[in-house]
């Protein structure tokens, strides 16, 4: 027997929140398809009134959508100044703690996942802060973090963006035990119809999570996979930098033309592991921030597919080629044994030695620092 996941999620921030909101459908939906609860409950935190009214599925009490800041933040929250953010987070950080101790169910989440955009002010400034008080009434718990990376246009042109990123990246780095990685760039240039719609990108950020939230349910007999993936396995796969993301094999469509049936019925003898060796190359493509997974210390992958195309020796295949590209990782997987037609490829690669971003990130954040100083003298 095994149990799934379950989080504690808090968004800080306009897009933190935003998240948080689009984390709780995630969770709507595990119960009604799956009839299982991946979140326990979820907060939102804003210097911005309007921010947080704004939110659908995040509960609307004040108890759950949390204002920081009173007069000093103003009630349209620090415009950028990610510094005045931790402060006010300093200042506030037991309205969050008392909001956790109130929520019900909260001793039954296995972690907690803090989300905020690192090019903005408020959350940016907020999430080590708030993270590191948590952390120190819940040693139990492992904290995650996942941090939304600007668009390359922020980058160029809003004068703090890169500093409020690598001040963020950095703090984070000291008091979590993992930080998922999310660039919002990648999203626009895999789909230009992205550009301006958040919400769009915001389910696709959220979306390789579920497969790897529900993977531990415990099921059905006609449900039980050949490797359950557990929360232990997720937890000992999560440290340090970390990336995430899910693909899925194309559809093998029924009604083919004419012409092509001869070529229709040599796909269809294709091996059921060319579909998940497919969903594997899909995930490969599509990792949340671009990275060298050689870099990776550890790796979990999880197979989610029609229960009877799934067997060992594709798990393992899918294995050998991860572990390809990722020769140094410690490597965890599971399969799971849901839904009908395609096959799903969620990975996760963690414990990245280095990652450019960041360390571009770093570097230029340090020659604003030495610009600011050099003006000042
Ligand atoms: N993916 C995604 N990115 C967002 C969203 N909202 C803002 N961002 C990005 O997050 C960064 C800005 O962070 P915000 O969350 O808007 O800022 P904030 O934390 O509310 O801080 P202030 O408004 O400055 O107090 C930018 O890089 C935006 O592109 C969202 O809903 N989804
Ligand atoms: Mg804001």
């Amino acid at each position: 027997m095994g149990s799934n996941m379950k989080l504690l999620v808090i968004g800080l921030g306009g897009c933190g929140g935003r998240l948080a909101d689009e984390f709780a459908r995630l969770n709507q939906r595990a119960r009604r398809q799956r009839r299982i609860t991946v979140i326990i409950d979820l907060l939102a935190i804003n210097t911005n009134t309007a921010d947080l009214r704004a939110l659908r599925n995040v509960k609307s009490d004040d108890q759950h959508r949390i204002r920081i800041g009173g007069r000093k933040a103003g009630i349209h929250g620090v415009g950028n100044i990610s510094e005045l953010a931790a402060e006010i987070a300093r200042r506030d950080a037991d309205k969050v703690i008392n909001a956790i101790r109130q929520i019900p169910r909260q001793s039954e989440a296995d972690a907690f996942l803090l989300i905020a955009g690192a090019a903005g002010g408020t959350g940016s400034g907020s999430i080590p802060v708030i993270s590191k008080s948590i952390r120190e009434r819940h040693r139990d718990k492992p904290l995650y973090n996942l941090i939304v990376l600007p668009f390359e246009h922020e980058e160029r042109t809003e004068e703090r963006a890169i500093y409020n990123s690598a001040t963020c990246l950095k703090l984070a780095s000291e008091v979590t035990d993992a930080i998922f990685m999310v660039d919002n760039q990648r999203y626009v240039r895999k789909d230009a119809s992205l550009r301006n719609n958040l919400d769009r990108i915001n389910t696709r950020i959220v979306e390789p999570f579920y497969n790897i939230l529900c993977a531990g349910e415990e099921r059905n007999v006609k449900y039980i996979g050949t490797r359950l993936l557990n929360v232990t396995d997720i937890t000992l796969t999560l440290s340090g930098w970390t990336v995430i993301s899910q693909g899925r094999s194309q559809p093998r469509s029924a009604g083919f033309p004419f012409g092509l049936l001869r070529l229709h019925k040599e796909r269809e003898k294709e091996s059921e592991s060319s579909k998940g060796v497919e969903a594997m190359e899909a995930a490969v493509e599509e990792l949340s921030l671009s990275c060298n997974p050689e870099d990776a210390g550890r790796a979990l992958y999880l197979l989610t597919g029609p229960g009877r195309e799934m067997n060992l020796t594709l798990i393992e295949k899918l294995g050998d080629y991860l572990k390809t590209l990722a020769p140094d990782a410690i490597m965890r997987s599971g399969d799971y044994p849901r839904g009908k037609g395609y096959m799903d490829v969620s990975i996760i690669l963690s414990q990245l030695a280095t990652v450019e971003k960041v360390k571009r990130y770093y570097s230029e954040a340090a020659k604003v620092i030495s610009t600011i100083q050099k003006t000042q003298t």
